[in-house]
């Protein structure tokens, strides 16, 4: 689990963020440790294109189901009764079909990036991602073996 110290609303980053704010694409977001709370840190840049992800036991919706190559916004509601993620994976495997170890769970290795959210509560993933498939899983205990994937894929 990665720390959650980006989250911000959707609205703020956008509003406030808007200029001068050009390369968060990169994936090592865990090495900004000189940001406090009171920071204002953003994922989402002006041009990213907005995916709104459902959470609940045990499936993803994703509107709009693809997205073109470059800034992605996953914009992330649990709207479920159970803590869930999502772990974005660049595979040509199907969803469905990611090797699994003895408990069940697929390898996070190479993973983009992943966000968490408690129930009712939201969280946000900015990555920048290249035209390709990618499998969206949540890997908490038993929820990939239960069904909670889908493709997710990237033109
Ligand atoms: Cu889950």
């Amino acid at each position: 689990m990665k720390s959650n110290a980006i989250r911000i609303t959707l609205a703020a980053g956008a509003l406030t963020l808007a200029l001068g704010f050009s390369a968060c694409g990169s994936s090592d977001n865990e090495s900004d440790e000189s940001s406090e709370a009171t920071t204002t840190t953003t994922t989402a840049p002006a041009n990213a294109q907005i995916v709104k992800v459902s959470m609940v036991e045990m499936a993803f919706t994703v509107d709009p189901p693809s997205a073109k190559a470059g800034n992605v916004t996953f914009d992330l509601t649990n709207d479920g009764t159970v803590t869930h993620e999502m772990v974005v994976l660049k595979t040509n495997k199907k969803a469905g079909d990611l090797p699994t170890d003895s408990s069940g769970e697929p390898s996070e290795d190479g993973a983009l990036g992943e966000g968490e959210a408690e129930p009712g509560a939201t969280d946000e993933l900015s990555l920048k991602l290249a035209s390709g498939h990618y499998a969206l899983i949540c890997n908490l205990p038993g929820h990939y073996a239960a069904g909670m994937y889908t493709d997710f894929n990237v033109k």
